[in-house]
């Protein structure tokens, strides 16, 4: 039997407050640390704008919810501590290998990573992408610091953390947990820049509620994920240059010109409408692909897909389209993609099927 089981099962005697059977061993969930405004601290207990984030350690985050121990057994580590507007592709790396590390272990039934809500999204669908187990992996966050008066952070870590234990969220893929809602990785989105309410699956809905503790599905992601996906990050120091730009009136080429200077080997180009391009940019673009970069036609519009030769004559210009992915999952998808092909018939498979 392994330390982290002896010292959970040794807890949960001592608690008294549970008598352990073989079939009712309590689920063994690590945490994992990494920043955000759930380890956030305000100057007062009403400071719910202009705080710290990351300043809050794991362990302290574990102390502050004692009724974790009745929905699991429960470790912590803390892979980094940051406020994720600084979240990175090496940050995602060295996570990503840490999970799937964790996960290999036999006593390790599911893992809650603790994250900062303003690009959980996008991690989220990166380990999607790149998790190679069926155990859930549950990302949470909050919109109130750990100081502020009904701080959101204990109900959504005590929830992520019953979540990763429950058996209905094996196979569902990689998980985000927050105001008693689940959704699914691929198509969570933050909607609002302060309100507690904040992540939703518009119009795709999301996947299912926690109550008391229990986690109730209603839908599952039609995509691949997780122990499906043909990406590998195990061997990779880096992930392959991938920036978006942005589209609006008076479009020009100066940042896809910048990208293309800096060596960029794919570009993302969120475009108004369906995926539209402005004349100077589509020309542009199509030079760009032509000298062999991949070019992935996206939209600023929140729903809806980008629909291939719609806006554009992609089968023409040889671009592909990100489909429903908003623009910062397209480049994930596409830095992922770039790993594996340069082959636009192969990208544009990988975009209707994760
Ligand atoms: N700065 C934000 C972040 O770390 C705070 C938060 O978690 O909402 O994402």
């Amino acid at each position: 039997m392994s330390q982290r089981l002896k010292t959970g099962l040794a807890l949960t005697l001592l608690c008294g407050t549970f008598t352990v059977h073989a079939a009712d061993r309590l689920p063994n969930v690590v945490i994992m640390a990494t920043g955000g405004t759930i380890a956030g601290a305000g100057a007062t207990s009403t400071t719910t704008v202009g705080y710290t984030a990351a300043k809050i350690g794991v362990e302290r985050l574990i102390e502050a919810v004692p009724e974790l121990k009745k929905v699991a057994n429960v470790s912590g580590e803390q892979v980094f501590q940051i406020a994720s507007e600084n979240m990175n592709n090496d940050y995602w790396l060295k996570l990503a290998k840490r999970v799937n590390e964790v996960l290999k272990q036999p006593d390790v039934d599911g893992i809650v990573i603790t994250h900062g809500t303003d690009t959980i999204e996008e991690t989220a669908y990166f380990l999607n992408l790149v998790v190679k187990s069926k155990k859930p992996v549950v990302i949470v966050g909050a919109m109130r610091p750990a100081t502020a008066i009904s701080a959101d952070g204990p109900i959504n870590l005590y929830n992520a953390v019953a979540i990763a234990g429950s058996k209905a969220a094996i196979g569902q893929g990689v998980l985000v947990a927050l105001n008693d809602e689940i959704q699914g990785a691929r198509d969570v989105t933050k909607t609002n820049t302060m309100t507690t309410n904040t992540f939703r699956s518009p119009e795709l809905g999301s996947l299912g509620y926690i109550v008391s503790g229990q986690a109730q599905f209603y839908r599952a992601s039609t995509r691949k994920h997780t122990s499906e996906t043909e990406f590998d990050v195990s061997k990779l120091d880096s992930l392959p240059a991938v920036n978006i730009a942005f589209g609006a009136a008076n479009a020009n080429t100066l940042a896809i010109d910048a990208f293309a200077a800096a060596g960029d080997v794919g570009i993302v180009y969120a475009g108004t409408g369906n995926g539209s391009l402005s004349t100077p940019v589509r020309a542009r673009l199509t030079e760009l692909r032509q000298q062999g970069i991949q070019i992935t036609r996206s939209s600023r519009i929140s729903n809806g897909p980008t629909i291939r030769n719609g806006e554009n004559n992609d089968d023409k210009t040889d671009f592909t389209v990100s489909d429903t992915l908003s623009p910062q999952k397209a480049r994930i998808l596409l830095m992922l993609a770039l790993t594996k092909t340069k082959d636009s018939k192969e990208i544009q498979r990988m975009f209707y099927t994760y």
